[in-house]
């Protein structure tokens, strides 16, 4: 594969099986990315030493996941200029409430892109960067709209099917 163009980033091991939904879409529309368990508590300096790093790696998006107390989509958007997205995590005694509305309330200058909860949340992580990549990329673009065209031809099909 290429080098990648999206890092991402999670506070746990516990996180992965959520967010191997991002990489199935990345994959899905030929995007190269990288993944590492990295912690904004756990390990600091190795977040910032991979955030720092991205940009000059040739990274153009990075999506931070975390449950909990989840600031890793936080410190990380403090250390780059690329865009962030974050993906709250289910688990925790809130289930994945608690991350996020840490990563909701990001304060006025420090935006985060933060998705919903859980696998829909780490889908749709994989598709905005997909978009973001769109804007300088028009066969990622004509690849983003087919897929559009598809789910609307299987809402179609359902509603087809409904009505026979
Ligand atoms: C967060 O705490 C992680 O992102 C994970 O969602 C949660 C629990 O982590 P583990 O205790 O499972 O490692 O930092």
């Amino acid at each position: 594969m290429s080098n990648p163009t999206v890092l991402i980033l999670m506070g746990s091991d516990s996180d992965l099986t959520t967010m191997e939904e991002t990489a199935r879409v990345l994959t899905e529309f030929g995007v190269p990315y990288e993944m590492h368990v990295s912690s904004a508590h756990r390990s600091p300096a190795k977040t910032s030493k991979l955030t720092r790093e991205a940009e000059g790696r040739g990274i153009q998006v990075i999506i931070a996941a975390a449950g909990m107390a989840a600031h890793l989509a936080g410190v990380v958007a403090a250390e780059t200029p690329l865009p962030v997205i974050a993906v709250p995590m289910p688990g925790g005694a809130l289930n994945g409430v608690d991350a996020l509305y840490a990563m909701v309330q990001m304060p006025g200058g420090m935006p985060v892109a933060t998705m919903a909860i859980g696998k829909a949340g780490a889908k749709n992580a994989g598709l905005l960067a997909v978009q973001m990549l769109s804007l300088s990329s028009p066969e990622l673009r004509a690849k983003f709209v087919a897929y559009k065209t598809r789910m609307a031809e299987e809402v179609e099909e359902k509603d087809r099917a409904l009505q026979a």
